[in-house]
């Protein structure tokens, strides 16, 4: 039922900021744009203005989420699936992020970090100087916050996939990449390796002008492979890159961007931020999806995700299979 109410508060979304101002007539058609699905349209027409109102972020926020191949009502659609497909009380999550890699594109990383980088603006918009957010209500400010955290848990999953075959954690079978990549994350992030035969770094390299640092992984029990990553040049970010792809003739997997996407900004902040926003902000049955989705994860109970939580997370799931 609350559901069904939040995609109607998603689908009238766009009426929100309708206040009255000279720049009337061109909402008028970037609003026809969006209704059209004309979402290059409605980018074109709003990204470059300097001064961007509240609707203006809004709308081309909306456009980034469409073309990430996630609009926000597929999203709780998503979510509200994961109850009724899990079969366990444990694995919602798990069954979440197979959602998500199922119907990831290769743009959907770089168009959920616009969607979340202009959902953002709106949250921080100064009070005081703008005119835009004089006309923002709380419940307003409250739907963006919501989403916001759905695009942020989207942006996490899908980073997520370039870590491993994400399908893996509902189908038969082990994912050396995902446990791999889980070992590599907690050699830099947390130091505590525990769970993993060894990770080692081994020297540099170059990259599109950028220093990385090479790390090599065993898994425990493992296959016999040697899994690669690359660590920046303090060794104190991971970065993420693509298990897909690799750089010229060495081993070593591509970064998805460049040095600037890095697991703890793209992974465990994000998955932080998007729970304590849908938490804050979402009617009860979708907050209650969410903080399941939190508490699978969160171990110790202190509401915040930690690397090695995660990466036990993943290596749990697996270990079901
Ligand atoms: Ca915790």
């Amino acid at each position: 039922m609350t559901n069904k109410i939040l995609i109607m508060s998603a689908l009238t979304a766009m009426l929100l900021f309708s206040g009255c101002d000279n720049g009337a007539e061109d909402r008028m058609t970037t609003q026809q744009m969006l209704d059209e699905g004309d979402m290059d349209g409605v980018i074109e027409a709003l990204e470059d203005k300097t001064v961007k109102t509240d609707d203006d972020n809004l709308k081309l926020a909306s456009a980034y989420m469409d073309k990430s191949n996630f609009n926000l009502v597929d999203l709780i659609s998503i979510i509200s699936d994961t109850q009724d497909d899990s079969t366990t009380s444990d694995d919602s999550f798990a069954s979440f992020l197979v959602g998500i890699s199922e119907d990831k594109t290769d743009e959907s990383l770089a168009d959920l970090q616009k969607a979340t980088y202009y959902y953002s603006a709106i949250l921080s918009t100064d009070s005081k100087t703008s005119k835009a957010r004089a006309t923002s209500t709380d419940s307003e400010l409250n739907s963006i916050e919501l989403f916001l955290g759905l695009a942020s848990l989207t942006r996490t999953a899908v980073a997520l996939d370039y870590l491993g075959d994400v399908s893996k954690l509902q189908e038969n079978g082990v994912d050396g990449d995902l446990l791999a990549s889980g070992c590599a994350m907690r050699k830099v992030y947390s130091d505590d390796i525990q769970g993993c035969a060894s990770v080692e770094y081994t020297g540099s390299l170059d990259i599109d002008g950028y220093s990385y640092e090479k790390m090599d992984v065993i898994i425990a029990n493992g296959d016999g492979i040697t899994y690669h990553y690359l660590a920046n040049d303090k060794k104190d970010e991971m970065i993420l890159t693509d298990y897909k792809t690799h750089y010229d003739n060495t081993l070593y997997p591509m970064p998805v961007k460049d040095e600037t996407l890095t697991i703890s900004n793209e992974l465990i902040d994000s998955l932080n931020d998007s729970f304590k926003y849908i938490i804050d902000s979402a009617p009860d049955d979708l907050k209650d999806d969410v903080t399941q989705y939190r508490d699978e994860i969160d171990t110790n109970r202190d509401t915040v995700i930690s690397v090695t939580e995660f990466t036990d997370y993943i290596g749990k799931e697996m270990a079901k299979n």
